[in-house]
């Protein structure tokens, strides 16, 4: 295809993430784009349908380890009743941290909530409920990504952190990148700080296919949403038509992978970046994973990047762990 860097009405790929993503992400082989582009408006919409989808367990499950343990967590947070700073990366519209801020508050616990996310529009809801429901919180939210907010961690107070990473959003890391970010963790937390994370556990491969494969088609459209997104930022003309969603899980890796599927050979100009990408019948684009831990990983993984493994919450059906790691 034509790449034309020297034009000025082109956008600067490094200026903007997105383009970024899609100039490198379109020319690999295979193709691939990062799922942290889902979350433009309609994306964090669509998401939070999917979390309501009959299939979707893992919002469900977590919720229920989080309501039941409530009391618990609180507890192993601040054992000594020492004020914590709250940041919870990844808050998106915040459904589960409000049980536990509820449950906090209720308690008299002394602490702020520093929510973090990339989707703007996720965290703008999320500010306005909280000061609705508990005006008296102090509120710090921040608009970034998870590594450049892991930066910002760096203790102005001497309050106790406790960094929450709920929803199994740690599924999206490949292995090391998970291993880079508990490890970019441990360097900016003190000891005696905590991490608490939401790990989707393995299980029966049908039940995990089938939350990314919903019927009513809902993983579907969030996947496809990407390129509806890319046509609007990027002047792009992907036919939404002419792509399909496909899903895998593997057992064996504790995988799930998303993609989009060419429904026929189509080449796709996506003019602010000069560039056409052709596609052949069938050819994907690879868009998330979705890992799945067993116990035995999670401890391996806390063991390798220096934390100890402090606190393990599962649902009745043992579907999804809350683990807390302290520094
Ligand atoms: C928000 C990353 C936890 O991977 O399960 C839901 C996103 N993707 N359906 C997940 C998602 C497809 C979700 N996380």
């Amino acid at each position: 295809w034509a790449g034309s860097e020297t034009s000025t009405s082109l956008l600067s790929a490094d200026a903007d993430p997105l383009a970024e993503e899609v100039r490198t992400g379109l020319q690999k082989m295979p193709k691939a784009l990062s799922s942290r582009f889902f979350y433009d408006a309609e994306g964090s919409r669509l998401f939070a349908e999917i979390m309501h989808s009959p299939e979707y367990y893992l919002t469900r499950s977590e919720y229920e380890v989080l309501d039941t343990y409530k009391a618990d967590l609180l507890q192993l947070l601040t054992p000594d009743n020492r004020p914590f700073e709250l940041v919870e990366l990844g808050a998106g519209d915040g459904l589960k941290t409000k049980i536990l801020l509820g449950f906090f508050e209720s308690q008299n616990a002394d602490f702020t909530y520093a929510p973090v996310d990339i989707s703007v529009d996720a965290l703008e809801g999320l500010v306005v409920d909280v000061r609705k429901q508990w005006p008296d919180l102090l509120l710090n939210p921040r608009h970034d990504d998870y590594f450049s907010a892991l930066e910002h961690l760096s203790s102005e107070t001497d309050s106790r952190k406790v960094v929450l990473f709920l929803g199994s959003n740690i599924g999206n890391f490949a292995p090391d990148e998970a291993v880079e970010f508990y490890r970019q963790l441990h360097d900016r937390l003190k000891p005696g700080d905590i991490v608490l994370t939401g790990f989707d556990l393995q299980k029966n491969p049908a039940i995990i296919h089938a939350a990314y494969n919903d019927r009513q088609g809902l993983t579907k459209a969030f996947n496809l949403n990407l390129l509806r997104r890319i046509n609007r930022d990027l002047d792009a003309d992907f036919d939404l038509a002419a792509f399909d969603h496909y899903e895998t899980y593997s057992p064996e890796t504790g995988e799930a992978r998303s993609y989009l599927v060419s429904q026929k050979a189509q080449t796709v100009d996506i003019k602010a970046l000069g560039m056409q990408v052709p596609f052949q019948d069938g050819e994907i684009i690879h868009t998330e994973i979705s890992r799945k831990f067993n116990r035995s990983q999670i401890e391996h993984l806390a063991q390798q990047t220096g934390f100890s493994l402090a606190g393990w919450f599962t649902d009745s059906k043992g579907y999804f762990a809350d683990v807390i790691f302290e520094r």
